[in-house]
């Protein structure tokens, strides 16, 4: 299976969605919602579901990376 990311105009928003729900602290629950509604858009239509968990988690990882940096930066 070929794995395709930032494949349409959607990708960024996906990103953007799991950087907001970072620095909300909501990873965990966004996460799983949004797991289940990328499964559920899976089985409408296409095969997106992979490159598209990998966008939200890209946005999740940069969240983390910006909260830890700003953490260290701040008790300097
Ligand atoms: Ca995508």
């Amino acid at each position: 299976m070929k794995v395709v990311i930032y494949d349409d105009k959607w990708s960024m928003l996906h990103t953007f969605f799991g950087f907001i729900a970072g620095l909300l602290g909501l990873g965990w629950l966004a996460f799983i919602a949004y797991t289940i509604y990328e499964f559920i858009e899976y089985l409408w239509k296409s095969d997106r579901f992979p490159g598209d968990m990998i966008e939200f988690m890209i946005g999740l990882a940069v969240s983390e990376l910006t909260k830890e940096i700003v953490f260290v930066l701040s008790s300097l």
